[in-house]
């Protein structure tokens, strides 16, 4: 059996059933494999093979009375094991027809009888369950399901929760550690899915179900849905200056950092700097950005990452040299210490009237960051424990409520990676992937034509942005 599984996991990679590189689900999380099946209706040798080998996966072919194929991968799948094996085949309906039977399920059969489902691909385990769902009506009995691929991600703990046990061909680390054995895949390939099933398990699946709202509303009808103003001026900003982008300016000099503001505040919404890594600051400095920003109409963002105890983080907040609370309109906090972090920034405001807004750091875009899929769950339930919190800073599409905003750094047109373990990805696949604002940094402030390319991304964002929420 391991001779065939490996032989069997080289022909799906020639056939390109299998790839590789920067992909995005059906619910919009980013995936290093895709897999699509679907080709194998292009090789029937292979597609023949693949069969008899998934039905060996039965003790014996009399424990099953029926067997019916998920739509639409498996069904050719299924087909080829009802001929095979003499068992006659079910179809589930996506939908009930309209007229005539109003069936669920295609075939005879009779109540009772024992139904084996098949399915190419399984990553909740949601399709499974609704075929068996829909079976079970109908009186059969559904306790087993044969897969190809078990991409790891929570589908069999769901169906066996719900009494269905799983057989597959391949779980996904399997299938990649064969493919490395035949030279097909690198080791980094290899490290890359095995990082991604460790922070992609089923807590953040469960977040994405109902993600589709927020990604398919416009920000003008997102401005209404938050009450903090800091929020609402930020999707009325984006509407009006038809942008999405936070430009980074991670400069030393203050001339620097103005010069750039002047240049790009009109295509920008908001402009983030490192206080801490300014050289000659100076009350005049900050003067100078705030009057730019009212002047180009953009926010501005202090990029602190407070991420102490409360107490600690009001006084950073307020007092020392920066007093940040009197002039940032947004800062940025971790969630680590808890939501003490998010009180003291509250506290750190008692006596400014102007409205400010915050961004919780929930996951970021470093190589081996710690920020996995348990700690995205918890910070988003902080984020929703104030007003005074705006969005979100992270990768994927991990929330729901279109009052909040997604802020995704980590964006470049070219380059995939810098020294430092910083990681990027191009705008479309950001926004894709539910950034609201994307943040740039050196992609721009590095540019020999800082005007041009800032331009360049603020349009390659909008046009992602309204493909976003048309398609
Ligand atoms: P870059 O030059 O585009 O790589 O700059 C990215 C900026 O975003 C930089 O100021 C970082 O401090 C900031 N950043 C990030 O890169 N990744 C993160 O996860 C978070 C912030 Br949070």
């Amino acid at each position: 059996m391991d001779g065939e599984l490996k032989k069997l996991a080289e022909a799906l990679f020639d056939i390109e059933a299998l790839k590789f590189g920067n992909f995005v689900t059906k619910v919009g999380l980013p995936t290093p494999v895709y897999f699509d099946l679907r080709v194998i209706i292009s090789h029937p040798k292979i597609m023949q093979k693949l069969s008899k080998i998934l039905w060996s996966l039965s003790n014996e072919s009399s424990e099953f009375n029926q067997i019916c194929g998920v739509p639409y991968t498996a069904l050719p799948i299924a087909t080829i094991i009802s001929m095979e094996s003499n068992i006659p085949m079910l179809i589930r309906r996506k939908e009930a027809k309209s007229y005539g039977t109003k069936k669920l399920i295609e075939g005879k059969f009779k109540s009772g009888e024992n139904c084996v489902i098949i399915e190419d691909v399984v990553t909740s385990g949601s399709s499974i369950l609704e075929t068996a769902n829909d079976l079970r009506t109908e009186g059969l009995k559904v306790t087993q399901a044969f897969v190809i691929i078990d991409r790891e991600q929570g589908g069999r703990s769901l169906l066996k929760s719900n009494g269905i046990k799983m057989k597959s061909l391949f779980t996904l680390m399997q299938l990649m550690q064969l493919l490395f054995e035949l030279g097909k895949v690198s080791s980094e390939a290899v490290q890359n899915v095995s990082e991604y099933i460790k922070n992609c398990h089923s807590p953040i699946k469960e977040l994405q179900e109902n993600c589709q709202d927020r990604l398919k509303m416009n920000f003008s009808s997102r401005a209404k849905a938050t009450n903090n103003p800091v929020a609402s001026r930020l999707f009325q900003l984006m509407d009006a200056k038809k942008s999405t982008l936070c430009l980074a300016v991670d400069l030393t000099k203050t001339d620097c950092i103005i010069e750039l503001a002047e240049l790009l505040g009109p295509h920008i919404v908001i402009l983030k700097i490192h206080i801490d890594i300014v050289q000659d600051f100076s009350e005049e400095f900050i003067k100078r950005l705030r009057d730019s920003a009212e002047k180009h109409n953009f926010l501005i963002m202090e990029d602190r990452k407070f991420g102490d105890i409360g107490h600690t983080v009001s006084l950073q907040y307020r007092k020392g040299v920066y007093k940040i609370a009197e002039w940032a309109d947004i800062v940025t906090a971790h969630p680590v210490a808890g939501p003490g972090t998010v009180s003291g920034l509250v506290e750190g405001l008692d006596g400014i009237s102007e409205p400010r807004g915050i961004f919780l750091v929930t996951e970021m875009s470093s190589r081996g960051a710690l920020t996995t899929s348990n700690y995205v769950k918890s910070s988003i339930s902080i984020a929703k424990s104030s007003n005074l919190i705006i969005g979100l800073v992270c990768q994927s599409n991990a929330f729901n409520d279109p009052a909040l905003i997604q802020l995704t750094p980590g964006v470049k047109l070219v380059e995939k990676s810098d020294d430092l373990g910083q990681q990027y990805n191009s705008p479309e696949f950001v926004v894709q992937t539910g950034a609201d604002i994307a943040v740039v940094g050196r992609g721009i402030t590095e540019s020999s034509n800082k005007l041009l390319t800032a331009l360049q991304y603020k349009e390659k964002l909008w046009m992602a942005y309204q493909k976003r929420i048309s398609d």
